[in-house]
């Protein structure tokens, strides 16, 4: 028997009784998990915001974020308002500011694939007004041009006001060097000198980063302590794997452990600081995702459990990373994001902005039903790969992630969940997959639809008798519970 987190007595009577208390028609349940809630220790928050997105910068510049076409918008809306992030490899490797009077440099550089203009802000304040969201942009900072940064940030300021929430110098400077922006021996102190010069250019606008690419690099605190106010938000990346990896190792405990480790050391040092840390740039794999790993059902039960380990950490936000081309073929640049959220069908879909939902999105969007709302400690006793969270919502329900990360050929379990309190009801929407490779994620049963929206089937129901209700939790799936007041 495993577990997590503290462990507390009445855990072992508890999976006792959840081996004799199935519901009388279910096949037997191969084992038994425990979650004891603690609904008197509240811990961190859980923003309503806390689930976000991020794109390439270029996704902007070809016209990609227009909420007058497609479908987009209502994932957006569907996902629930949060913060959309542009920045990425294609900010300081391919793209250019045009601001209006300005001109292209003659010859035009080999490097510029992506002209950003104020007409793309434009389209993009639009886009945020359609869906209630806010967003952080990228100025080139990898090829500066002091010029063009200043007059970015005056239209962005000037057209996004408060909707933008930060702009961001640069992307992952740590990488610089390698990417032949910088010489050999550019380091921290280097990229602070950058950093000061693009705080300059860009006067009053708020600013978030540093966007280094390695969780644990130290670029993040030295930029938080060394720039005080000017820094508003710490944003750092975080990729679970590196291209090698596994379904396996996605859902392994290891993996669990490892992203909670390269997390902490920023978060500590910003919680000393008393400054919001996001991670504005994340995803299974680096290197583009993993084809049978980052493009499956597997991906939205680690999604679901690795926002919420997140957000229970104490971070302020996670931006998930992706791209609007076609789903599973190279999206720019020979590279593949096979860990996008939403793509296109075709070719043809691509080009109508009309997209689909892979299953991780399903994923982001069970961790987005879970708040706002409070944290509250749970103790997870169980031999199977199973993980739980609980919030106390801003409406007063308490809601329950229950997480079942193995192959759906293993045996169900039977999850008994001690919440305390009288008797009551509880709903539970479940988020299913026939295989761990499989991408026929759903939600009760429902998946997104060509309009962008989705619409679970009415949720099970089911009692809560002596402070305790009972799931069987099949695996592979994950489950919603919300405990009516
Ligand atoms: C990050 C980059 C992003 C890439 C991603 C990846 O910022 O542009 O798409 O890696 O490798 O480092 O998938």
């Amino acid at each position: 028997m495993r577990i997590l987190r503290a462990g507390c007595a009445a855990a072992a009577g508890l999976a006792i009784l959840a081996g004799l208390g199935g519901a009388a028609a279910a096949p037997t349940p191969d084992s038994a998990a425990t979650v004891v809630v603690d609904t008197s220790q509240p811990g961190g928050r859980l923003p309503s915001d806390f689930v976000g997105l991020s794109f390439e910068v270029r996704e902007l510049g070809i016209g990609n974020i227009d909420a007058r076409r497609g479908n987009l918008a209502q994932f957006f809306r569907t996902l629930g308002r949060s913060n959309v992030r542009f920045s990425g490899n294609t900010l300081d490797r391919d793209a250019i500011w045009l601001g209006d009077g300005q001109q292209l440099p003659d010859p035009l550089p080999e490097w510029v694939q992506h002209i950003i203009t104020p007409a793309d802000i434009e389209r993009l304040d639009d886009f945020l007004a359609a869906t209630g969201w806010d967003t952080a942009v990228g100025i080139n900072l990898g090829r500066w041009d002091a010029e063009r940064a200043a007059d970015q940030a005056a239209v962005m300021s000037r057209v996004l006001g408060r909707r933008l929430l930060a702009a961001e110098c640069g992307n992952e400077p740590d990488q610089w060097v390698s990417r032949g922006y910088r010489p050999a021996g550019y380091a921290y102190a280097d990229y602070r000198r950058d950093w000061q010069m693009c705080a300059g250019a860009v006067g009053r606008m708020p600013l978030a980063g540093p966007d280094a690419a390695s969780p644990t690099s130290a670029w993040a605190a030295n930029l938080a302590r060394d720039e005080g106010d000017r820094l508003k938000m710490i944003m750092i990346h975080q990729y679970s794997m590196d291209p090698t990896g596994t379904m396996e190792r996605l859902l392994s405990p290891a993996t669990n452990a490892g992203q909670a480790g390269a997390a902490t050391p920023n978060l500590t040092v910003a919680k000393q600081l008393g400054k919001p840390i996001r991670i504005d740039e994340t995803n299974s794999a680096w290197g583009g995702g993993i084809d049978g790993v980052s493009n499956r059902h597997g991906s939205a039960l680690w999604a679901l459990d690795y926002a919420l380990q997140m957000g229970q950490l104490g971070l302020d936000g996670i931006n998930f990373h992706g791209g609007l081309g076609v789903c599973n073929q190279p999206i720019w640049n020979g590279r593949w994001q096979l860990y996008t959220p939403m793509c296109a069908s075709s070719k043809a879909e691509e080009l109508a902005q009309v997209y689909r939902a892979m299953p991780i999105f399903y994923g982001l969007w069970m961790a987005r039903q879970m708040g706002p709302g409070t944290f509250l400690p749970v103790t997870v006793t169980t031999d199977r790969n199973v993980n739980a969270y609980a919030v106390r919502g801003d409406d007063g329900r308490t809601r329950i992630a229950v997480i079942q990360k193995e192959e759906t050929t293993t045996g169900p379990v039977s999850v008994a969940i001690s919440v305390g309190g009288r008797d009551r009801t509880a709903r539970v929407l479940t988020m299913t997959g026939s295989g761990l490779t499989a991408d026929d994620t759903a939600v009760q049963g429902a998946r997104v639809g060509t309009d962008g929206r989705l619409a679970p089937a009415a949720a099970d129901r089911r009692p809560v008798r002596g402070g305790t209700v009972h799931i069987e939790l099949a695996a592979g799936s994950a489950a919603l519970i919300t405990l009516d007041r």
